[in-house]
């Protein structure tokens, strides 16, 4: 069995690699410039861009691709959906597996249901709690206008800006006058989601929201994740009976479906891990591990969920054997829902961090 190792953060290698990459593209002076629009690919060579993409073959769906050189991720604008993010290195441990977050093979990109994988956004509902005719609410479900975006060389900075406001049809199901901005932006092995929700109502209103985030897994037996134990939380499986976490690890074995209600304390101090346990490398078994770490910032609730059999095969957009790639770690704001005055505002975010151990690590 693997001895337990401490997972180190990433950067000192990619500094690393970044020196590798600055040798073959040092001619680069490092500048900051801002796009207003979908105004197509940036003209001069550059190490962070933001690429507006349009509709092609079976996937109807527009959007941005931001790249800093070292990831790269996609934003649909239906649903200011990031389904995509990986890493551009050709060390062994990504090479295997660029690809941090999943979506499913059969997820539908085609503007007509949420997108199954990457981060969807659930608001102005978690699940059932609300008027919402569809479960987690509307915003996944609306096309969002991408409004802009920035780079920063020298922080290997790159970000995209999406927003969308109260309509006649989502005030038949949260009657107020509302505005969202969400902002993706990946900034060296760092992706953050910041969700902002502005009250343009005369009265003040109250939502639960969640970014229903899917990692991507090698293998499901292999996923830890950590950071709750001894935290309480609802087990939605058992008509929400009350439990508390036992496990330093959270391993999958079967479905699971919780909502930790972290400590509003301790939210900001610590992190969530989801560990990938055991990478193969050229076929011999490895004491690599990889995976991300959540921090949170106003989204104290923490839910973990995995389908496994029966769940995957109801479920028409994942495929029947896909419980074994994935499992969903998502920040959220459930147990207290939000209140927001009118002219007022909330922001919710978390920052997703690529991380490796460094015992194994061979350039
Ligand atoms: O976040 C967990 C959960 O609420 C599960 O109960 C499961 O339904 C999942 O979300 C997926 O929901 P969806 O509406 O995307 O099928």
């Amino acid at each position: 069995m693997f001895e337990e190792k401490q997972i180190q953060p990433l950067h000192f290698n990619l500094r690393h690699i970044s020196q590798q990459s600055q040798r073959i593209t040092h001619k680069h002076t490092p500048h900051t410039h801002t796009h207003d629009t979908m105004g197509g690919p940036l003209k001069s060579k550059t190490l962070c861009s933001c690429v507006p993409f349009g509709p092609k073959q079976e996937v109807s769906l527009e959007g941005v691709i931001l790249s800093n050189s070292q990831f790269e991720c996609k934003i649909y604008t239906f649903g200011a959906h990031v389904a995509s993010w990986r890493s551009l290195s050709d060390l062994e441990v990504f090479k295997t597996k660029p690809e941090f977050l999943f979506l499913s093979q059969k997820a539908i990109l085609d503007g007509t249901k949420p997108i199954r994988g990457g981060i969807p956004i659930c608001f102005p509902q978690f699940g059932k709690l609300g008027a919402c005719t569809n479960q987690h609410g509307f915003a996944r479900n609306s096309t969002w206008e991408f409004v802009g975006s920035e780079v920063d060389e020298e922080k290997l900075l790159a970000k995209a800006t999406f927003t969308t406001s109260s309509t006649e049809s989502t005030m038949k199901e949260f009657p107020y006058k509302f505005k969202l901005n969400y902002t993706v932006s990946i900034e060296k092995e760092f992706l953050n989601t910041k969700l902002e929700v502005i009250n343009e109502d005369e009265k003040a209103f109250e939502f639960t929201t969640a970014l229903h985030t899917y990692f991507g897994a090698k293998s499901i037996t292999d996923i830890a994740v950590k950071g709750l134990n001894g935290v309480r939380y609802t087990d939605s499986l058992e008509d929400g009976k009350k439990c508390v976490e036992g496990e330093e690890e959270i391993r999958f074995d079967k479905e699971v479906d919780r909502i930790y209600r972290r400590n509003v304390a301790l939210v900001d101090k610590e992190r969530l891990e989801i560990i990938d346990r055991v990478w193969e490398d050229k076929g011999v078994l490895s004491q690599h591990t990889r995976g991300v770490a959540m921090t949170t910032k106003n989204l104290n609730d923490a839910v973990v969920w995995n389908p496994w059999i029966d769940k995957a095969k109801s479920m028409g957009d994942f495929g029947d054997e896909e419980y074994k790639e994935m499992v969903c770690v998502e920040a959220a704001a459930i147990d207290e829902p939000v209140k927001v005055k009118p002219g007022a505002s909330w922001i919710g975010e978390q920052t997703l961090e690529a991380v490796i151990n460094l015992a194994h690590f061979s350039v």
